[in-house]
């Protein structure tokens, strides 16, 4: 229906330890609609992390709420719940074997046109089929030792292969460069046009077309808005933005 991939964020407060702990997110509440390219920004510490790993339930709020398509996610199975939702960790997990086997990893019943596609999403097919086994290229102490930023793209691609509503890019892109995650974005956004994206950067580039930026200081939303609205009105972006 309409409101797949819809998030909502209402008066969420989260602290690692059940009592007493120091908040790590305070009074958070943002929308983000079906479909919107969500970025977050913010220093380091800042709870940029903690806030998207409520979203699949790898934490619980503390308190406030969170939405899913609509539905508090406190009331939802885990397991059905991260069947919508792909998370592209910060630091990329990849294992000894095939490119193939990486891409397909957790997600076993994925055909060869399926995992192409998410890897030509991801700009990773080029490169894999630019060696000689291409996706049966072994990686891993006997194998090919890919670079950094080619293998957040195959992380990205084990992501997109699982057909998320909602997919959340940790920093995973740090290591990619500006022209290439260009080149995600621009293809996520035409072969992907209802997938609704949050993605944390440190980079103002990687951000500053989002339809939303959430800005975050020391646990709470200091900014909400566009770019140009952030750059006239948050004095945390603009620090950011002349960093
Ligand atoms: P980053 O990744 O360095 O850009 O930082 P953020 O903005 O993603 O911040 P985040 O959410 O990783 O950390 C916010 C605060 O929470 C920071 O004081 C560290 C703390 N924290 C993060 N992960 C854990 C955890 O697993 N356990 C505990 N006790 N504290 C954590």
């Amino acid at each position: 229906g309409e409101q797949r991939g819809s998030i909502d964020f209402d008066n969420v407060s989260f602290s690692y330890e059940a009592a007493g702990g120091d908040p790590v997110l305070r009074n958070v509440t943002f929308s983000c609609l079906p479909g919107q390219t969500v970025g977050i920004i913010g220093s380091t510490g800042s709870g940029k992390s903690s806030l998207v790993n409520l979203i699949p339930r790898f934490y619980d709020a503390s308190s406030g709420t969170i939405r899913v398509n609509g539905k508090d996610i406190s009331g939802m199975n885990p397991r059905i719940l991260r069947e919508k939702i792909a998370v592209v960790p910060q630091k990329t997990v990849l294992f000894t074997g095939t490119v193939l086997e990486n891409i397909c990893f957790g997600n076993e019943q994925a055909t060869r046109e399926e995992i192409e596609h998410a890897a030509k999403m991801a700009e990773a097919h080029d490169f894999i089929t630019s060696f000689p086994e291409g996706y049966d290229t072994l990686l891993g102490q006997k194998g090919v030792n890919f670079s950094g930023g080619q293998k957040q793209r195959v992380s990205i691609a084990r992501a997109l292969v699982r057909k998320p509503e909602i997919l959340i890019l940790d920093d995973c892109t740090s290591a990619v460069d500006v022209a290439t995650e260009a080149n995600i974005k621009e293809a996520l956004r035409t072969y992907a046009q209802h997938l609704t994206c949050l993605i944390i950067a440190q980079r103002i580039t990687s951000v500053m077309d989002a339809d939303q930026i959430v800005v975050m200081d020391q646990g709470r939303i200091v900014g909400l808005g566009k770019h140009e609205e952030l750059m006239g009105s948050c004095k945390v972006y603009q620090e950011i933005f002349q960093s």
